[in-house]
């Protein structure tokens, strides 16, 4: 049997009710044992259009023998039972039942993501997992639901927003920042574009100073920054001989002892022909050849950066951001869009 959570949401209608309904279908599915449901509570809508109604939340926690896709399935149905319409991403609903967790599966494919891709960041959906399940462990991050919860409820949360050169990071934190009324901590030196090492340890200095543990509680809000000290050495990698890097990431882990770890890490990735389309547009002639040339070696450096990123981050470790967002950055206002529903999702 595989040990599973639910997520129950309603904002349509007659919210109680049609939770407490889907709760006994889910209690009478063949397969399916119904261990705990949580309390419902009244929640802000996040994301989707304004002027919806509040939603009450809660969870469920189940043990079955189906398999992911087929209580996904289950899943679906009951909705259609509680006329579930689905007209709108994040619109109005009736009912709304996520598959969050099942056991330790981790998948990825369009009809289905394990576990739920934007729960790390919803306190809508942690508190009442909390309150049923505190030790269950989250599969993607390593740690216990309880930790999440604990991870976004900090006084003085640090999002960072990063991405490979094209995929539009700096603009989604300064937008998100603005929008969530946060701090907005920019980058305060580029990342050098050459293979002297002094200049890389000089940039990994200026970074670590306003991350500093000793003076990180000098605002009410939270912070958004567009960088990740730790994903300097991603960048690097291109740039200095190996002995080089090594000692790089040796002083970059030095200096981040003494920083504060994001609670959240957005990342933004985009296929290539996003990249390139941003990194410069040389087929309308709107550069010279040579701009065109470094666009071209550009796009693959990019590209490479992305993949060193991504498994940076998905790697666990002391200093690895608990919550990890993976935002599509194809069209940059969706992204945005995105980006600030997981921050506003934590408040
Ligand atoms: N899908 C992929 N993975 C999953 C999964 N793990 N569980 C696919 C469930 N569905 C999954 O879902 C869209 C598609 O996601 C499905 O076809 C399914 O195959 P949907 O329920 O039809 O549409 P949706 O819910 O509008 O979209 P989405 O992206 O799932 O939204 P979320 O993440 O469910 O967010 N604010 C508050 N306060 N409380 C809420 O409950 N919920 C949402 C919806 C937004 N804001 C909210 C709340
Ligand atoms: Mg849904």
């Amino acid at each position: 049997m595989a040990r599973c959570l639910v997520a129950c949401g309603s904002n349509l209608g007659a919210r109680r009710e049609q939770l407490d309904r889907a709760v006994e279908l889910l209690r009478f599915m063949p397969g399916v044992s119904l261990e705990a449901v949580s309390r419902y509570r009244e929640t802000q809508p996040v994301g989707g259009t304004a002027g919806q109604q509040a939603y009450l939340n809660g969870a469920c926690l189940i043990e079955t023998d189906l398999a992911p896709r087929q209580l996904l399935d289950a899943l679906s149905a009951v909705e259609n039972t509680l006329l579930r319409e689905r007209t709108q991403r994040w619109g109005p609903r009736t009912i709304d039942l996520d598959l969050l967790i099942y056991d330790d599966v981790v998948m990825d494919s369009p009809e289905l993501t394990l576990p739920h891709p934007r729960m790390t960041t919803r306190r809508f959906v942690l508190e009442p997992c909390v309150e049923i399940a505190p030790t269950l462990p989250h599969p993607g991050c390593g740690c216990t639901l309880r930790d999440l919860l604990d991870n976004i409820s900090v006084p003085h949360p640090l999002v960072a927003v990063v991405g490979a050169a094209g995929t539009g990071a700096d603009h989604v934190a300064a937008t998100i920042a603005e929008a969530t009324l946060s701090r907005l901590l920019t980058a305060p030196a580029p990342a050098p574009d050459d293979a002297d090492p002094a200049a890389w340890r000089a940039t990994a200095q200026a970074w670590a100073e306003p991350l500093e543990t000793a003076r990180w509680h000098d605002t009410d809000h939270p912070t958004v920054a567009d960088f990740w000290l730790d994903g300097l050495p991603v960048a690097a990698t291109r740039h200095l001989d190996a002995a080089s890097l090594a000692a790089f990431e040796a002083d970059v882990a030095e200096l981040a002892a003494n920083t504060i770890v994001p609670n959240v890490v957005i990342l933004l990735v985009a296929e290539a022909d996003v990249i390139e389309s941003r990194l410069g547009d040389c087929a309308g002639g709107r550069r010279n050849a040579v701009a065109c040339q470094s666009a071209a070696a550009a796009v693959p450096a990019a590209l490479a950066v992305q993949e060193r990123l991504v498994r940076r981050l998905r790697s666990r470790s002391q200093r690895t951001p608990r919550a990890l967002v993976t935002v599509d950055a194809r069209d940059l206002d969706r992204a945005t869009a995105e980006a600030a529903a997981a921050v506003e999702a934590m408040l």
